[in-house]
């Protein structure tokens, strides 16, 4: 199967992690690809007409997309403990998927304001309103003392991406005072092989 992908994608990572962390990391052929709303790349485009990553292409030509149904899709192939758990605990590790993918969505478009977005044209009143629903959403994560992400699941390893993209594009912003739940959940969840094995830098 071919990955592809950007080492500074979050959803990627997550895609990554979620490999590693289910041993199908070895079944994915990664194929390094640099896209943009203003320079896509025609290749990516061919397979995935929304031009974006992660993008999975399977051995029969079709294609799986996004990270959402990369990451079920991946959780298939594994007879080991799932990442998108049956039962009660499956609604848990979706939800927090979806903050997860929440906060990433935020802050990867204010960094393609910042990035591609000529300065002049640069919208503070809308970046600031996207760092509002990532300091909401973290402050909720927070007041779930950690109770819906110790576990290793979709969920987790989506906030765990989306807090390491934090730091990792917009470090100047100190997530972690008043969240020092969240801020010893990364801690410990960047011990794990999964994550090192993706670090973007
Ligand atoms: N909802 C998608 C979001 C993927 C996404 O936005 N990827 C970005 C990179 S972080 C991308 O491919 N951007 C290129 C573009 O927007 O043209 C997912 O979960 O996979």
């Amino acid at each position: 199967m071919k990955l592809w992908y950007s080492p500074a994608s979050p959803f990627v990572r997550k895609v990554l992690v979620l490999a590693h962390e289910t041993g199908v990391i070895d079944q994915l052929d990664l194929q390094l690809v640099a896209s943009t709303a203003l320079d896509p790349d025609p290749a990516l485009s061919s397979v995935n007409p929304l031009t974006k990553i992660p993008t999975l292409e399977l051995e029969d030509g079709s294609t799986i997309f996004d990270s959402t149904v990369i990451c079920e899709y991946l959780d298939t192939l594994h007879q080991g403990e799932k990442m998108i758990p049956e039962g009660e605990a499956r609604w848990n590790a979706l939800v927090t998927q979806s903050i997860g993918n929440g906060i990433m969505e935020a802050a990867v478009g204010v960094r393609y304001e910042q990035a591609l977005r000529p300065a002049e044209h640069q919208w503070d009143v809308w970046m600031n309103g996207q760092f509002a629903k990532i300091d909401k959403a973290l402050d909720v994560l927070e007041t779930w003392r950690g109770a819906r992400i110790q576990d290793i699941h979709v969920g987790s390893i989506s906030v765990a991406c989306a807090l390491a993209y934090l730091d990792f594009r917009h470090g100047t912003r100190d997530w972690r005072e008043g969240r020092p739940v969240l801020a010893q959940m990364l801690d410990t969840f960047s011990q794990r092989t999964s994550m090192m094995e993706t670090r973007p830098d």
